[in-house]
């Protein structure tokens, strides 16, 4: 069966490495007061004992900087298992350790707990409330839990258990003590959620994957885009549509490889024709024309091939990335030439008209390619 990862994660010095000692039944993680026992990076604890591995993490602290600290080792962690080859490293099911002697779940433990968290969006959570010697207490630091997850709104972030614990024995005086509770329901409680945590583990990453690759397109997009805008605005012909068509093929080979679709024999059509339908003068044309139809618009031949320019590159870009991800997510293949070129056609129709024109009124004779660009990106980006 999969062994399922599970992020142990809160202020320093609540008992997270407490913990995982008493989970895993050993000495293995560093534990203490001060600098001494403190946890300085993250690792990784497991043993056949136990069908799941604890991530032990570094505490957060109560200044800014070591939460930021704190915050980006467990994000720098978390990017590196979404590389290539490392998946089986994500983060399964979230242990959040709330002192329970502190009483107090600051909205602001909750706030940087979530940040540090945020790529694993319905991972379950489970709060431990460390150190909980008092008995009377529990009930009470639960609703305070409860009470502070709630105030954040997010349903996905709720927790979907609660549990005290003690993982050690607590010493009050040579008569009374408190002895270790709440790691066998712990245990219990993790195993039960780990087959939906490995699920939600692998859609969290999916999604994370998703949204830096459109990132990443869009800014492709964008850099093409101003340079298309540039070129655009040097006074020439612009029925001469095939000055573009360089600065297009390249934009639409990096996006590609963002989404790692090949370019080979296979997909050679694929890809001659995304871009010919981008290069294609009938949109070019029909917005010019369009263009100068509309009386008051009245913005030089420079400005206005920039935007053109701008338009086409901007349209073809995002209509690619879109293409692109439906490949990348298995819901086309690079043979559905067919649906690639109605869809991106659909991208030049009456619709790209009306968005030209509305970039065109937002501009002046004197706009620079730079701002044209900006807009073309604006009115053209895939929400
Ligand atoms: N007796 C007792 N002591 C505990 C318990 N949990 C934590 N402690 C003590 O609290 C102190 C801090 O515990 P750690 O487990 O090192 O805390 P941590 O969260 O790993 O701290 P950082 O690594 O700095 O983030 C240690 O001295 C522990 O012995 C518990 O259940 N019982
Ligand atoms: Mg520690």
């Amino acid at each position: 069966m999969e062994k399922g990862n599970v992020l142990v994660i809160g202020n320093s010095g609540v008992g997270k490495s407490t913990l995982i000692n008493a989970v895993l039944g050993e000495d293995v993680a560093v534990t203490g007061w001060g600098t001494e026992g403190t946890t300085s990076e993250l690792k990784i604890h497991e043993n056949e004992n136990i069908p799941f591995r604890l991530i032990d993490t570094v505490g957060f602290e109560a200044t800014f900087l070591k939460d930021q600290q704190a915050i980006n080792s467990v994000k720098k962690w978390s990017k590196n298992c979404a590389k290539e080859g490392k998946e089986d490293h994500q983060i399964n099911l979230i242990w959040f350790c709330v002192d329970g002697t502190r009483r107090k779940l600051f909205s602001r433990d909750l706030q940087v707990f979530l940040r540090a968290t945020s790529m694993w969006k319905t991972v379950p959570i489970i709060v431990t409330i460390t150190k909980s010697y008092s008995v009377k207490e529990r009930a009470e630091n639960i609703e305070m839990v409860k009470l502070a997850f709630t105030k954040q709104k997010n349903v996905s972030r709720m927790p979907r258990e609660i549990i005290p614990v003690v993982a050690s024995i607590y010493e009050i005086d040579d008569a009374v003590f408190s002895p270790p509770s709440g790691i066998t329901e712990l245990i219990e409680k993790t195993n039960e959620l780990m087959p939906e945590g490995i699920q939600a583990g692998e859609n969290d990453l999916a999604q994370f994957k998703l949204t830096r690759k459109r990132a990443l397109s869009q800014t492709v997009v964008a850099a093409t885009t101003t340079a298309g805008a540039i070129v655009g605005a040097v006074p020439i012909p612009f029925a001469d549509g095939a000055i573009l068509s360089p600065i297009e093929v390249a934009m639409v080979n990096s996006l590609s490889q963002i989404y790692g679709v090949n370019k080979d024999e296979k997909s050679k059509l694929f890809f001659t024709s995304i871009v010919e339908v981008g290069t294609v003068g009938v949109a070019a044309r029909a917005a010019i024309s369009a263009l100068k139809m509309i009386p008051g618009i009245n913005l030089g031949a420079s400005v206005l091939n920039a935007i053109i320019a701008g338009s086409i590159i901007a349209a073809l870009g995002e209509g690619s990335i879109y293409v692109f991800e439906q490949i990348y997510l298995g819901n086309k293949s690079i043979e559905d030439i067919e649906w690639m070129k109605n869809l991106m056609e659909s991208r030049f129709s009456s619709e790209f008209v009306k968005k030209v024109m509305k970039i065109a009124e937002s501009l002046t004779e004197t706009s620079d390619p730079k701002t044209i660009a900006k807009n073309c990106i604006n009115i053209f980006k895939n929400k």
